[in-house]
């Protein structure tokens, strides 16, 4: 890859509104509709040559998931990152973060610009994001997220069209009150040899591994991160006192985090968000650290557009990438996709995106549809 200096730069800053296909319930609520930034980065190359890159922003519209949320993630893009971005003189997809390392957190804000970048450079130089980013597989198993249901008819009814939908691992939503039981039901519905694993995105106390431990008896691939993203060490008890893996996901904000959380005992299966984590690069530092360490990983999901989708399959089509992911099809969450060629699953799979950049091109016509707001920012002058 050429490490060029861009000139010209300009950043455009999209929301737009997507109604999700059913509602998805989580411990932390409910959401009918996904409110989602995208970046859109245009730069001049050395040779004057104009190439654009996409990125998106996994922040969702409240703080309810992650500290993070979209109006914040939007508003430290424009006020604080993007002129630190104009402002450097060498801009290539390595020298973001280290950029923008000077401003605490915010790391689905960066990973976002990086995300951008990083596409506009690929399709550039004519690679794809599986091979920069070191793919060894051209498709990956897929995997299910089901949300949490009022009644167990209906979650089984649920289960059971994921399951014809050729999902190979189901992930249900738990919270207190709305565990065991359907945990219990939904083992009996998929039988014994289908891979099943649940996500309590924070909602239990340190208090509660007693309780948790009945989860012992379905067979569970893992548990996602059943206590509050501070609390490593309440995991690592945790993880001493249940049987079934414990897996962290709000928990793990960087690859030095993702080591501590190992050391201690805590983290015994990782997924990787590279929103979460501050960007695709961070993510695969997270990726060869577990490979190192002998701890799985999978790639996680938040409801992403076909771009961070196309993304997402690229890096979890690395070698660590043991376990399946959160990796749906995108009619799992939208009737549409802003992308013209979308996820989609094939006997349980999903093909890695092979074209330059993340692989895609983008459906114009309904991203203006969906578009909710536009803002264009660049740099004030054209750089030497
Ligand atoms: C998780 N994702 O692993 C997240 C949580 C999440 C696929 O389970 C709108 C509504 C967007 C709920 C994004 C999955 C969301 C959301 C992510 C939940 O913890
Ligand atoms: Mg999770």
């Amino acid at each position: 890859m050429t490490s060029a200096s861009w000139s010209r730069r300009q950043v455009e800053l999209r929301r737009i509104a997507l109604p999700l296909v059913s509602p998805f319930r989580t411990s932390f609520g409910s959401q009918t509709d996904r409110d989602i930034l995208l970046v859109r980065a245009e730069m001049v190359d050395e040779k004057g040559e104009r190439t654009e890159g996409w990125g998106e922003c996994v922040a969702l519209s409240e703080p309810s998931y992650s500290p993070e949320y979209v109006d914040g993630a939007q508003h430290v893009i424009v006020h604080h990152l993007l002129p630190r971005l104009f402002d450097a003189g060498h801009l290539d997809p390595a020298t973001v973060a280290p950029i923008l390392a000077k401003m605490h957190g915010h790391p689905m804000a960066k990973g976002a610009l990086e995300m951008a970048i990083l596409d506009a450079r690929l399709r550039a130089d004519d690679r794809s994001f599986a091979q920069h980013l070191g793919a060894s597989r051209t498709q990956i198993p897929s995997g299910v997220s089901v949300g949490i249901h009022d009644s167990i008819d209906d979650l089984l009814a649920a289960v059971q069209g994921y399951v014809d939908d050729g999902y190979v691992r189901i992930k249900l939503k738990i919270e207190p009150g709305a565990d065991i039981d359907q945990v219990a039901a939904v083992r009996t519905l998929i039988g014994p040899d289908k891979p099943l694993q649940v996500d309590a995105n924070t909602a239990y106390e340190r208090t509660d591994g007693e309780h948790l431990r009945r989860l012992d008896d379905f067979d569970l691939l893992l548990i996602e991160q059943p206590l509050a993203e501070e609390d490593i060490l309440g995991h690592a008890r945790l993880a001493a006192e249940v049987e079934t893996p414990i897996c962290l996901d709000e928990s793990l904000v960087s690859a030095a985090t993702t080591a501590d959380a190992i050391d201690l005992g805590a983290c015994e299966i990782a997924n990787i968000k590279p929103g979460r984590v501050g960007g695709y690069l961070e993510a695969v530092r997270i990726h060869d650290l577990c490979l190192d360490r002998g701890i799985p990983v999978w790639c996680g999901g938040m409801l992403e557009t076909g771009i961070g989708r196309a993304a997402n399959a690229a890096l979890a089509a690395l070698p660590g990438f043991t376990l399946p992911g959160d990796i749906s099809a995108s009619t799992r969450f939208y009737a549409r996709d802003i992308v013209t060629d979308p996820i989609t699953i094939v006997d349980g799979h999903v093909t890695v995106p092979t074209s330059p950049g993340l692989g895609f091109e983008i459906d114009h016509a309904f991203l203006d549809e969906v578009t909710t707001h536009t803002e264009l920012h660049s740099t004030p002058h054209d750089r030497r």
